[in-house]
């Protein structure tokens, strides 16, 4: 579902006199997926800032606009306010022409990819036409439709062009080593962005983002999949669940304050690439511990490699089991960030604190599964 949707956004100031000091930035176009939470934070950040927010959708035969719903004007109707919706995809550069042209916006955002990156092995083409050509298709619609000296653009680049990391921690000078199709892919369209910004002086920033949760991240991304079934398991909806690489250590932070990073890094003087992440990392297996003790249960591991389980001190009952299907051909296996620049240059730094994260996911779901065990 998440990885099936993308949306743009464009943005213009609602007051009149800024359209009138600011030409150059009355609209804003934001690429974004409404079904991922990037896309719906930004949004939200945006409409605050009294920003006209245009988002791209791609159709659906279900509806995939869940996380945005609020943002309607009348959200039980879907009548738009100030975010507006449009059928899009990066698959196809005819219609990307036409929503710039129609919106003409200011700042763009582009959050569209197939971001699952264990599905990518499966997808391998479709990750590299939307999250690499697609960059490049986004690219060449705002040079068609002329906006090149007005536009500011941002691309959702990631820590996963790290992969194999060559450094500790990572940082906007170390050197890349993508350890899957969904990184190959975002390799392409970061040195896409930097072409554009070098060969057309575009104003194109690559944010390289770490991993970034909160309670509306999709389904079958590590940290959610454990906050819901942590919480089903102490509604006694489930017993247990499985996962794959217990080791894996990843940079976690919290996608609100990351959103915000994005919009920082298109209000500056020169365009320039910047890292955001906290610093800190913690594995999956702390993931799972946190989160059960969070509803306060105890999980005590056994076993190792695939036989590894993990059992609840306090009833004895095994929670966790690993699940070969869960592993990926070539992982990643640690991710540390510093963003000492985005620090400096930006004045931006996390909020919430890993212990916060992991509170705020397993809370929201047991609220949610409460109220609708089948969610
Ligand atoms: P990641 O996120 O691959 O880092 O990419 P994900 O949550 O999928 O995996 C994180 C780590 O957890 C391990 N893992 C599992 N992962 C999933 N999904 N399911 C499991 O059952 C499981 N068990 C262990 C993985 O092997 C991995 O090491 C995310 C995405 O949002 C990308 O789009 C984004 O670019 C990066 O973060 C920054």
């Amino acid at each position: 579902m998440f990885i099936s949707s993308k949306s743009t956004v464009r943005a213009f100031p609602r007051t009149p006199l800024v359209l009138c000091e600011k030409p150059s930035r009355l609209l804003a176009e934001v690429r974004f997926p409404s079904s991922k939470i990037d896309g719906s934070y930004l949004a939200e950040f945006l409409l605050e800032k009294g920003y006209e927010v245009h988002g791209i959708v791609r159709r659906s035969s279900s509806f995939n606009t869940g996380r945005i719903e609020h943002l309607y004007k009348n959200p039980q109707a879907h009548i738009e306010g100030n975010m507006k919706l449009h059928y899009g995809d990066l698959t196809d550069s005819t219609c990307l022409v036409k929503i710039i042209n129609e919106v003409k916006p200011s700042e763009i955002y582009n959050l569209g990819a197939q971001s699952h990156v264990k599905i990518s092995f499966d997808l391998a083409e479709y990750t590299a036409d939307v999250d690499g050509v697609g960059t490049l298709r986004l690219l060449d619609a705002i040079k068609t439709c002329g906006l090149i000296n007005s536009v500011k653009f941002y691309q959702a680049s990631t820590s996963e062009l790290f992969g194999k990391v060559q450094e500790i921690p990572q940082k906007e000078t170390t050197p890349f080593y993508p350890r899957s199709p969904y990184g190959a892919a975002k390799l392409y369209a970061y040195w896409i962005v930097v072409n554009f910004r070098e060969a057309y002086n575009l104003f194109a920033v690559n944010g390289i983002l770490f991993n970034h949760e909160s309670p509306r991240r999709g389904a079958n991304f590590v940290t959610r999949k454990i906050s819901r079934s942590v919480a089903k398991i102490h509604l006694g909806q489930l017993d247990c669940f499985s996962l794959g690489n217990l080791d894996a250590k990843r940079d976690w932070g919290h996608a609100r304050d990351y959103v915000e990073a994005m919009w920082l890094m298109l209000q500056t003087d020169e365009p320039e690439d910047f890292v955001i992440a906290t610093g800190e990392v913690h594995s999956v297996r702390e993931f799972v511990e946190k989160s059960f003790k969070h509803i306060g249960k105890t999980i005590v591991w056994e076993g190792k490699n695939e036989n590894e389980v993990g059992r609840c001190k306090e009833t004895g009952k095994i929670h966790v089991t690993v699940n070969h299907k869960y592993y990926r051909p070539t992982e990643v296996d640690f991710l540390q960030g510093d963003c000492t620049k985005a620090r400096q240059k930006l004045n931006w730094k996390p909020r919430v604190t890993f212990d916060e994260l992991v509170r705020e996911m397993v809370d929201a779901d047991v609220e949610l599964m409460r109220n609708n065990p089948n969610a």
